[in-house]
């Protein structure tokens, strides 16, 4: 791995300007086009030299190109708390049984990623369409804390959270209009949350690409159309509609409603883009878009799969053009390399073998972070409930207040919600049982318009006569 300098000095860049430049950054990656490298640069001064495909996905948009074969991209640093961009709007179904599905192209490897997701044996074999009908099923989302609430209370019962999800048949273009499993397959989609996009970056002469060739930046793009164009053809009859009562029967209440739908058809026929691409809908239009719930409003994260030499080597020369296609197009979405071979082959192996495996490659399994990401996308948390009888975890929206919350367990507890007892995960860690949290001053007694966090410990308290005992801890 060379130096940043080298680099540099190769690509004939004043190094002084370089730096100069990068003064104006918090962070900084620089790609060298000849061997697909990265290097960091922070604050323009110290050198990091590292080469991590992970951080592609902390790319965002702004680029510099230094020449021809030298990039810098601008990176933000994380946002420090409470000072976040805003989160984008939550267009979809509401409530806490959400999915999410896996769409891309025939045969790129969404069965076995499927299968090492969830454990599961759906049939993942050399041909395109392979799958028809959709498998689904639900991954407990790995948690630490969760971990450590059950070893510490070794409860009668342990329930995690789950994340719901969704093997999706093969989609090939024209499938808006019938090709291949067509409509079948996008009625799928629609069913769906959310969707993990799955494109191929691995060469493998054997596995038959519908397309003819390794090209993931085209196949995302025979996605994004197919999705948009069935959104297009959803959206004809729908102002029809509302166009013949609104319109021309003067119904009033339902002209805001064929404004918007306008609005949205201008946005994804003439503008040709996705539903979410758009981040200023307000309130009002997107209660008009959850109630058609688009396929393109559904948030995507963009998984691509890479041979276990390049995901191991971190490298592959599709992951920069793959990532600055989603930051043109699909601003703020997350790009996640991983290996389906490599995942799979890891599944077979004992803890231990795994272990020495990963130690020895000097890699990792990345089914976490996809699983975590894949939760959050959909907005979604959770809080616990933890004592000797359960520790679980209980689903909710992101923001929901505590009688919300308390609902998930039982709609007694929201009716007759008195107040919610909130502990921290990390105080409970820190100060090693409930007592010591109360002792600390730690406990706290929170009321109605108390926004839960995600790994609250809480103990509601509610009074509804004939209910079942409060929650247990
Ligand atoms: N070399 C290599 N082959 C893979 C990888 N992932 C999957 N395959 C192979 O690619 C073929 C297709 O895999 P599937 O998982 O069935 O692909 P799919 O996307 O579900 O295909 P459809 O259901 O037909 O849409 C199988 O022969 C897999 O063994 C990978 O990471 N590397
Ligand atoms: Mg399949």
């Amino acid at each position: 791995m060379p130096a940043m300098s080298s680099i540099a000095s190769e690509a004939n860049v004043d190094l002084c300007a370089l730096f100069q430049m990068l003064e104006h950054f918090d962070f900084a990656l620089l790609y060298n086009f000849r061997d697909g490298s990265f290097v960091h640069l922070i604050g323009g001064e110290e050198v990091e030299v590292s080469l991590d495909v992970e951080q592609c996905e902390h790319i965002p948009t702004k680029s510099i190109f230094v020449d021809s074969r030298t990039k810098i991209n601008r990176i933000k640093m994380p946002p420090k708390k409470g000072e976040g961009p805003k989160q984008p709007p939550l267009i979809g179904r509401f409530g806490t049984s959400l999915k999410i599905g896996i769409v891309g192209l025939p045969n790129v490897g969404k069965s076995t990623f499927f299968n090492v997701l969830t454990k599961s044996q759906a049939a993942a074999e050399n041909f395109p369409f392979c799958t028809i009908d959709p498998n689904e099923s639900r991954v407990p989302i790995p948690d630490e804390r969760y971990d450590y609430l059950c070893t510490f209370h070794k409860p009668l019962s342990k329930v995690p959270a789950f994340l719901n999800v969704v093997d999706i048949a093969g989609l090939v273009k024209g499938a808006h209009a019938g090709q291949g499993l067509g409509n079948a397959f996008l009625s799928h989609i629609s069913a769906c949350d959310g969707i993990f996009h799955m494109t191929r970056a691995f060469e493998d002469e054997d596995i038959i690409h519908v397309e003819g060739n390794v090209d993931p930046v085209r196949d995302i793009e025979i996605i994004h159309e197919e999705l948009r164009l069935k959104d297009e053809e959803s959206l004809g009859p729908i102002i029809d509609k509302l166009e013949k009562t609104a319109v021309r029967g003067g119904d009033k209440k339902l002209k805001p409603e064929y404004d918007i739908m306008l609005k949205v058809k201008n946005w994804i026929s003439e503008e040709k883009k996705h539903v979410r691409f758009y981040n200023d809908w307000n309130e009002k239009e997107i209660d008009v878009l959850n109630k058609y719930l688009f396929l393109t409003s559904k948030p995507m994260i963009y998984l691509v799969n890479l041979s276990e030499k390049d995901y191991i080597r971190k490298k592959n020369k599709w992951l920069i053009k793959i990532k600055e296609w989603v930051d043109a197009h699909d601003p703020g979405a997350m790009v996640i390399p991983v290996s389906g071979g490599l995942e799979a082959k890891l599944q077979d192996m004992t803890d231990e073998e795994k272990d020495k495996y990963c130690e020895e490659a000097k890699t990792q399994s990345v089914l976490t972070k996809i699983i975590k990401t894949g939760y959050a996308a959909l907005q979604l948390e959770y809080f616990f409930t933890a004592g000797p009888d359960e520790v679980r975890a209980w689903t909710v929206r992101k923001g929901s207040k505590a009688p919300q919350a308390a609902g998930k367990i039982h709609t007694d507890f929201e009716k007759g919600f008195i107040m919610a007892e909130v502990m921290k995960f990390q105080d409970f860690k820190e100060e090693g049982t409930e007592n010591a949290v109360k002792a600390a001053g730690k406990y706290r007694q929170l009321g109605r318009n108390y926004i839960v966090e995600d790994g609250d410990i809480i103990f509601f308290k509610f009074n509804t006569p004939n209910a079942p005992k409060a929650a247990k801890k």
